[in-house]
């Protein structure tokens, strides 16, 4: 199958025409595509932020969160904060109702696997004191979000991998199951038939959920849970678990999240960029838009290819704003407030 129609078959049909109709790969290391800020298909500024001068949010609870699954997660967080819950607990309460669905592909149970056909599932949480926990390829575990709050609870680390984040796991009484459900392993059967051992990102395999949540109390917190990217290689860590690559949290500031192409995010430091800028006084829209330009531009200094690539940061601030913004189109992000709970198509750079 080429990849155009695999992408179709993901649903990501305009995606797949885009490829088709030879976009992939035209742009990149000539640099002939020019970054163009778009906000939607009539080209005009339809992503604004929750508020632009932060009156909304300051005192109320709220989330948000990457993909439009994050519509249950972040209603499910906003509602725990509203019956009590602290930002931390909210965050990882949310993020746990997409690790249970094995009809999510790309986190926790029914994950995607790796190459090998092993599901490796990578997650990191932080809180507004910078207490921060990580697991990264860790097998036979759904709840990676709690493993990685456990890490940071209950032990003088912050981050474990491989068999001793499953050897920890069991010590602290996860439960441990095999995460590969039929619909992964036949896709991964069905990769294996070509299997390209090149580690090249694929956006069709998009979908970990980044989390963020702020509640009454001016607290915020944040995780970030993945199986990673599809049909990586054994042993692949992204920028999910990596705190300041997939997650930041900054309790005087604000925090940021990402999601896409991980070694692209680890290798600004993404969310911790983010954080920086809002820090330097940019709104959460503004220190995402940022992140993905100074992305796209080390692409074009490095004289890589971007057209296979995405990348989205999803991020709120103290105030209760929030921004997000992709390096591509397809990106949405779900934002909970007390007004209710909208999944909004991101903004892009490049068409
Ligand atoms: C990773 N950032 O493992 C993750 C995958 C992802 O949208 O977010 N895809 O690189």
């Amino acid at each position: 199958m080429k990849r155009s129609e695999f992408l179709k078959t993901l649903g990501l049909g305009a995606l797949g025409s885009l490829i088709a109709t030879g976009a992939e790969g035209a742009a990149g290391a000539s640099g002939d595509q020019q970054p163009v800020t778009n906000y939607g298909a009539s080209g005009a500024r339809n992503q604004q932020p929750v508020t632009s001068d932060g009156a909304e949010g300051a005192s109320s609870a709220m989330s948000i969160g990457t993909w439009p699954f994050a519509e249950h997660t972040t209603r499910a967080a906003l509602e725990a904060m509203h019956k009590g819950s602290s930002a931390l607990d909210a965050v990882e309460l949310g993020v746990k109702i997409c690790e249970a669905d094995p009809r999510e592909r790309s986190v926790g149970l029914g994950g995607r696997p790796d190459r090998d056909g092993r599901v490796t599932l990578d997650a990191c949480i932080m809180d507004h004191l910078g207490n921060i926990g990580a697991v990264a390829a860790c097998e036979q575990v759904v709840h990676v979000s709690s493993l990685a709050r456990a890490v940071m609870e209950r032990t003088p680390h912050v981050m474990l991998v491989g068999d001793g984040a499953t050897q920890f796991a069991r010590e602290q009484g996860f439960p441990l199951q095999n995460l590969l459900v039929p619909e992964s392993e036949a896709e991964w059967k069905k990769w294996l038939e070509k299997a390209e051992y090149q580690p090249i990102p694929n956006i069709e395999n998009h979908d970990t959920i980044g989390q963020l949540t702020l509640d009454a109390e001016g607290r915020l917190a944040g995780c970030c849970t993945t199986s990673g990217m599809a049909f990586k290689m054994h042993g692949r860590v992204g920028d999910s678990p990596i705190i300041g690559a997939g997650l930041y949290v900054d309790g005087e500031v604000g925090a940021a999240t990402a999601t896409g192409h991980g070694e692209e995010v680890v290798r600004t430091v993404g969310s911790f960029r983010v954080v920086a800028a809002m820090k330097a006084g940019k709104s959460p829209q503004q220190a995402c838009e940022d992140a993905v330009r100074e992305i796209h531009q080390l692409f074009v200094r490095r004289g890589k290819p971007w057209a296979d690539t995405q990348i989205g940061f999803i991020a709120i601030d103290l105030k209760g704003r929030v921004g997000g913004f992709a390096l591509r189109p397809g990106f949405s992000y779900a934002v909970a407030t007390a007004k209710g709970v909208e999944v909004r198509p991101s903004a892009f750079l490049l068409a």
